[in-house]
């Protein structure tokens, strides 16, 4: 008999980093690193696993995904199905709801929520924080993305260990946004999974990334405790620019960033000297992600379209954790 589940779940950004495995195979990461999730980037997935499938199918955004994308997601189903004891094939429907353009699709969601709908299809019946295991295997970032508001993956040793737990911030977060800058990437993109991996093992800067990440764990998780916007933009700044830092000592150097992306840190920086508190970070891209408080949003809006197009400026609130999804519910 065919069984099929369904799930959404939301992106998230990373506020301390996670930049380099300790295991490249488990997908275990060499720091903690902390996230909040944002409701206006999420993936839903529907799967189905049926006896009579001779092989997995894949439809991303309602077309059929080429062999490679195809071969990823059963690789990952694989894993799946190891730890569910079955052999069935499965095909999975997933659209990712990202604004038009922005080309933000995110293997945060699309794993997080490919997990919960497998955990829902093959009734795994897992607790939130075996859904996050599951979801790392997929992407390590897509562990995160499991809970809402904001969440830390303990970096653990091995499989048992490497899972994320949200951070109570007492609703504290639905006094924050996010606001993106949609930034054109022109040169050749290197995907951040062969980023991290370079860095990792090239950089002459990694060491002192692993020395400070540990202390920007504890100042980002002692800000959030005291709701502290300004310390917390703080360390999030400097933790992102340092992961970009280490990318310049890889061998061969590289960097994620373009002309753009410096044009709208230094509009930050002019929000901050008027005296409106605004932190910036970068991930595997051109993109610029401005933390801000809601009530300082149009500012900071109105500074960036200073010079950047209003439709390059998208503003997302604080997401919930991933959610299973009815059959009447339209994907
Ligand atoms: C993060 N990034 O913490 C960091 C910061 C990008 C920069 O997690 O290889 O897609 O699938 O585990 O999770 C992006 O990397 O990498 C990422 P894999 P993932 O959000």
């Amino acid at each position: 008999m065919a069984k099929t589940g369904k799930a959404r779940a939301h992106t998230n950004i990373a506020l301390i980093k996670y930049w380099g495995k300790a295991d490249e195979t488990l997908i275990i990461p060499m720091n903690n690193s902390i996230s909040l999730t944002l409701d206006k980037f999420y993936t839903e997935t529907r799967v189905t696993f049926d006896p009579t499938f001779e092989e997995d199918t894949f439809f991303l955004n309602g077309e059929k995904a080429n062999e490679k994308e195809t071969q990823k997601i059963s690789a990952y189903l694989d894993i799946v199905r190891k730890q569910a004891g079955t052999h069935t094939k499965a095909s999975i429907d997933s659209t990712n709801f990202v604004p038009t353009a922005a080309g933000l699709a995110s293997s945060a969601s699309a794993f997080a929520a490919l997990a919960a709908a497998c955990n829902e299809a093959l009734e795994m019946r897992l607790s939130d924080k075996d859904l996050s295991r599951l979801a790392r295997r997929g992407s390590g970032s897509a562990c995160r993305s499991i809970f809402g508001g904001f969440a830390e993956w303990e970096k653990g040793h091995d499989d048992a260990s490497s899972y994320s737990h949200p951070i109570d911030a007492e609703h504290w977060e639905d006094e924050l946004s996010m606001i993106f800058v949609v930034i054109n990437n022109k040169s050749k993109k290197v995907k951040s999974r062969a980023g991290m991996s370079l860095t990792r093992n090239t950089s002459r800067f990694y060491q002192y990334w692993l020395d400070r990440v540990e202390a920007d764990i504890e100042e980002a998780k002692a800000a959030i405790k005291d709701k502290d916007f300004k310390r917390l933009g703080e360390v999030f700044e400097a933790n992102g620019l340092r992961m970009h830092a280490t990318n310049l000592g890889a061998e061969p150097p590289f960097t994620y960033l373009v002309s753009d992306s410096y044009e709208a840190m230094s509009l930050v920086h002019d929000c901050r000297e008027a005296g409106i508190p605004a932190y910036f970070t970068m991930d595997a891209g051109p993109n610029v992600k401005v933390l801000v408080q809601k009530k300082d949003q149009q500012a900071v809006i109105d500074k960036l379209t200073s010079y950047f197009d209003p439709e390059q400026i998208i503003a997302s609130n604080i997401g919930t954790g991933v959610e299973i999804l009815n059959e009447e519910d339209a994907l």
